[in-house]
């Protein structure tokens, strides 16, 4: 298994739109190994191909306590969406420190091919199904700080490249 980086807000590749994976074989297995070892190291409750620079329809969830229930997702499709409506602090691995607030479906049914390429369907509420959202959009190349106003998102925008600059000011130092 391997750690693979994650791309960071404002990358233009995180806008990509992920293509079907269609047929799963040794190669998307070996990919979902490497995103559910990158997720755990970086402490996150999911991670999307699509921000380890791969825009292939791969998703990987563990929102158990344990850390011991991963959820893996090949070309999801929402199948039903609640008509209640939920609003959560979200963060993003790609966006690393910025929180805000988010209105999503608080219960949806997605169904998606697993690692071995069985169909399955399940319905999940509460924190996995924002994940499931969250995850969904990156695949389309869509970073949660879309749906802020231009003016937060701009901020944020500036507090990245900042921070970026930073590092890499830090890392000629060292
Ligand atoms: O680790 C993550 N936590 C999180 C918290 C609230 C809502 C969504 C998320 S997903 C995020 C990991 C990530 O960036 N996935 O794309
Ligand atoms: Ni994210």
């Amino acid at each position: 298994m391997a750690r693979l980086t994650i791309l960071r807000y404002p990358d233009p590749r995180l806008h990509k739109v992920a293509r079907p994976v269609g047929m799963v074989d040794a190669r998307i297995r070996r990919l979902i190994d490497d995103m559910l070892e990158t997720m755990y190291a970086a402490d996150g409750v999911g991670l999307a191909a699509t921000q380890v620079d791969v825009h292939e329809r791969v998703i990987v969830i563990d929102t158990s306590q344990q850390r011991d229930q991963p959820l893996v997702l090949i070309d999801p499709e929402l199948v039903w969406r609640s008509d209640e409506l939920v609003v959560n602090e979200e963060g993003c691995l790609s966006v690393p420190e910025i929180f805000e607030k988010v209105q999503r479906h608080a219960a949806v049914t997605v169904a998606a091919l697993d690692r071995e390429g069985q169909r399955f369907e399940r319905r999940v509420e509460g924190l996995t199904a924002v994940c499931v959202q969250h995850e969904m959009d990156h695949l389309q190349g869509k970073v949660f700080v879309e749906y802020l106003s231009p003016l937060k998102r701009e901020r944020i925008r500036v507090k990245m490249n900042k921070r970026t600059r930073e590092e890499q000011q830090e890392r000629q130092q060292a």
